[in-house]
């Protein structure tokens, strides 16, 4: 049967993938409401969302999904059916540095959001109620040379980031076995597209090539990440929170995988042609350093899961969509050049009149 939300709480709906899902999920669903809970973190950005200001459907409230009263009250007062869990800190490198702020948002903010959905959905305010964690596929670790991740594989994260949403998935997952709350968990391979913050490996990319700096690659670049556009991202999270049964976890990606160089190479040759530089030219900006500590080899999803149970398959190849988003940064430098100046943070004072974010 299928469920359909009439009121949704997106977190981290300010965030790259976060805001990719509303715009798609608010266009295929206009009579939803979505609430975006955001504490805008470094990596959460209201410019992403300029399209929506004013729409009747949506709502931002910032805010920290630790916060037990504010989730509460945002439960109860928009009468939530389905929450679509994408808050974290996301970003690897970030999480050797410092993990502590990982295992406080991705493990002890999704408890918190957990325990909250499970009162608000025992009040039985709303006749139907899904919990939607989206996480990654780096919970399974790393592969070598051959074999795919199946939702089976145990869970063997490897970097503080990974162990973290493992830990959150877990905690999903008890919430089913012991409550028998509705919840779902999505399992994502790499995703690429707009508004990706650009720490990461493809807008890192595009915006260092564009500025004739150097392109880090680490260790000997055959890492290989399994890659997915953002859009058929969220179009796989809205299949499975409408048609998944309550309890399943299901793998999403594309069949896409790449070693590292090769896309390095491929980013610096579409960008030759695009910036009229000469064959070759962005590829002399590519530098080794040293490596990431305990790097992941090999991501590969096996997504047969959801294509099977559902019939989702995703609908951009790689050739258009990671030409589709060369020219999206291309035409979007101004953000590009506020994320990178920081000047993004102004933006939620100059649009709710709040404190800098
Ligand atoms: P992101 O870092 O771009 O965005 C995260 C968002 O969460 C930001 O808007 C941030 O402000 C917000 N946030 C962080 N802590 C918060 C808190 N305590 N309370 C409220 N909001 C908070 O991340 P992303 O790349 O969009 O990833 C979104 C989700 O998808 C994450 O859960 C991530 O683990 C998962 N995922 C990401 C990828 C990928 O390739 N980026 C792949 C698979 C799964
Ligand atoms: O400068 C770089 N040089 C480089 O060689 C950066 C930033 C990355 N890399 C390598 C590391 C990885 O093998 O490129 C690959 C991709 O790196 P990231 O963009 O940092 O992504 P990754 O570590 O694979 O994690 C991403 O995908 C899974 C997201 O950040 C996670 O949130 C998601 O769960």
């Amino acid at each position: 049967m299928i469920f359909v939300p009439e009121s949704i709480l997106v977190t981290g709906g300010a965030g790259f993938i976060g805001s990719n899902f509303i715009h798609s999920f608010m266009a295929n669903n206009q009579r939803c409401m979505v609430t975006n809970l955001d504490c805008l973190t470094y990596a959460g950005n209201l410019e992403n969302l300029t399209a929506l200001e004013g729409n009747p459907n949506y709502r931002f409230v910032k805010g920290d999904i630790g916060d037990t009263e504010l989730v509460a009250g945002v439960l109860a007062g928009q009468k939530i059916d389905a929450v679509v869990h994408f808050a974290a800190e996301s970003h690897v490198d970030r999480s050797i540095t410092g993990p502590e702020i990982f295992i406080r948002t991705n493990v002890l903010g999704t408890q918190i959001l957990l325990e909250e959905s499970r009162k608000h959905w025992q009040s039985g305010l709303v006749p139907d109620f899904r919990f939607l964690q989206i996480s990654t596929d780096e919970v399974y670790g790393s592969l070598g040379d051959t074999g795919y991740f199946t939702e089976e594989t145990p869970l063997a994260a490897n970097s503080p980031y990974s162990a973290s949403k493992a830990g959150a998935d877990l905690l999903v997952r008890a919430y089913h076995e012991t409550f028998g709350m509705p919840t779902l968990n999505t399992r994502c391979s790499n995703n690429y597209g707009p508004y990706h913050f650009p720490e990461k490996l493809i807008p890192l990319l595009i915006h260092n090539i564009i500025n004739k700096k150097p392109l880090p690659v680490y260790g000997d670049g055959l890492n290989v990440r399994d890659w997915l556009h953002v859009r058929d991202h969220a179009s796989a999270i809205e299949t499975v929170l409408k048609a998944a049964a309550p309890g399943s976890v299901y793998n999403i990606g594309g069949n896409n995988e790449w070693k590292n160089i090769d896309i390095v190479n491929l980013v610096c040759d579409l960008l030759d042609e695009r910036l009229e530089r000469a064959e070759g030219e962005n590829r002399t900006l590519i530098t080794y350093v040293k490596d990431r500590p305990g790097h992941d080899r090999r991501y590969a999803i096996d997504a047969s899961r959801l294509k099977n149970d559902l019939g989702w398959s995703p609908s951009f190849t790689f050739e258009q969509g990671i030409a589709e988003t060369i020219d999206w940064y291309l035409a979007n430098q101004k953000w590009v050049e506020e994320v990178t100046s920081g000047a993004y943070r102004d933006y939620y004072k100059k649009q709710y009149g709040g404190g800098a974010a």
